[in-house]
């Protein structure tokens, strides 16, 4: 008789985890549909330019010319998606028109994150050598951006000349460069472009005030801050990010040091605890006075943050933290009034880091909730931002109006992380590669 209902048992969880398996195909395959969909979009109305206008279906670029910013950005998403048709489409595109050799300002840390991150991971995923000729070139004309007397780098740089522009930047402009920077390196055999990143990080490390918070502007000629206000938010975010994730792609313990001591002052001083569940407030980076209640969906990225540093409890608190602001007007607002639950900026610009951070936790936990979360960005993705050619971002999550952008990190970063989440394959593994913040994976292939 026992045997009988050992053997019911295990018929039930074996046909229960084949339907939930089956389930989460179903949704991945949606979510593979739904990149198609957008790039679809992106090549009949935008071909060959930056990104797509999916209301007036026309294109955007960001500068004179256009530094295919989409099929840069969307190539490793491609691949991981296993769409073997658009991989080429984008790879053809890409070595047939992709040039840095413009003379123009560009912003060193979007082309860094985006570009230069999207050409080492096609290199890494797909092998083809021009990828790293193409990464190598950019990685060259972005290194005069650094040419500041403390050797924090400025905000633009020429491409063709190396002039450079914007004495005022932030932590998280100036300390987004070493996963991409570094990977050159070790790939190159060229140590330059690891310790021009490092030493623009560990100088923005030692400008943090006593108590171990750093502010939203510093001037990169002086190194004195202009902006004191500190937070995880915009400005700042990446910045502790890459202090984490530095380490774990290269085991430099420089970077481990210079993140326990942020983290430490991080949940000091900005973690709020005084309304319902764990959120990351603004507090001022000298006195250490709580400054707003504000947290948005740049901040969602700390619970994955927080996950792959281990600290499992905050990382999960957070996240429903987060999951709570996608719900309150069924999907999330870009800046909220956690005290009170108001909106203070209402937009949703397609951006990925709720769903990036229910990647990590389910990755760590295995847990159901975080599936179920997955199905609900997918399902209010569809419902409020979905177009005919492709995914537009909202004026306001209030009134669900759109506005005509898709910015590339939605092909980069929301879809990949959502389709991840969502797979019940294994199809990359956390403990061998890092994503940068653009969700490009990088490997360390270079440490035997
Ligand atoms: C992306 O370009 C990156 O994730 C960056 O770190 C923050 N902003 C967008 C996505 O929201």
């Amino acid at each position: 008789m026992r045997k009988k209902h050992f053997l019911l048992m295990l018929i039930i969880s074996v046909l229960l985890i084949q339907c939930s398996s089956n389930g989460r195909n179903q949704l991945a395959n949606q979510v593979k549909d739904e990149f198609i969909h957008s790039w679809n979009g992106y090549k009949e109305y935008a071909w060959g330019h930056d990104a797509l206008k999916p209301l007036s279906k026309s294109h955007h670029d960001w500068y004179s010319s256009s530094l295919l910013m989409t099929p840069v950005d969307a190539f490793d998403t491609m691949i991981l998606m296993g769409l073997d048709k658009q991989a080429k489409e984008a790879k053809k595109i890409v070595f047939e028109n992709l040039s840095f050799d413009h003379d123009m300002y560009v912003k060193s840390f979007e082309i860094n994150i985006r570009l230069l991150g999207g050409l080492l991971s096609a290199y890494q995923l797909d092998g083809d050598e021009r990828f790293l000729e193409l990464a190598e070139d950019l990685g060259e004309r972005l290194l005069p951006a650094f040419d500041s007397p403390t050797g924090m780098p400025y905000m633009f740089v020429n491409l063709k000349t190396g002039e450079t522009r914007g004495e005022i930047s932030n932590p998280a402009e100036i300390g987004t460069q070493m996963l991409e920077f570094g990977t050159l390196s070790k790939l190159t055999g060229r140590p330059v472009f690891y310790n021009t990143a490092k030493k623009a990080v560990k100088t923005l490390f030692e400008k943090r005030s006593e108590i171990g918070l750093v502010g939203t502007t510093i001037n990169v000629e002086t190194g004195e801050w202009v902006n004191q206000d500190s937070h995880l938010s915009g400005m700042i975010d990446s910045y502790y990010e890459y202090l984490l994730k530095s380490w774990v792609l290269f085991g430099d313990q420089d970077f481990k040091k210079m993140w326990d001591k942020s983290i430490a002052a991080i949940n000091k001083y900005l973690a709020d605890q005084r309304y319902e569940g764990l959120w990351y407030g603004r507090a001022n980076m000298i006195s250490g006075k709580r400054t707003a209640t504000t947290f948005g969906a740049l901040d969602a990225f700390f619970p994955g943050v927080l996950a792959l540093s281990g600290d499992m409890q905050r990382a999960a608190q957070l996240q429903e933290s987060c999951f709570k602001m996608w719900q309150l007007h069924g999907i999330e607002p870009e800046v909220l009034d956690y005290s009170k639950m108001e909106v203070v900026s209402a937009g949703y610009l397609l951006r990925p880091e709720n769903i990036e951070s229910a990647y990590y936790l389910h990755k760590y936990t295995g847990k159901q909730k975080y599936l179920n979360m997955g199905k609900t960005y997918l399902e209010t993705l569809k419902k409020y931002c979905r177009t005919e050619a492709g995914y537009a971002h909202l004026k306001s999550v209030i009134t669900k109006e759109k506005s005509d952008a898709m910015e590339s990190f939605f092909l980069a970063e929301t879809l990949k992380y959502l389709y991840l989440l969502l797979s019940p394959e294994e199809i990359v593994d956390l403990d061998k590669i890092v994503f940068n913040t653009e969700a490009h994976p990088l490997q360390n292939t270079w440490d035997k």
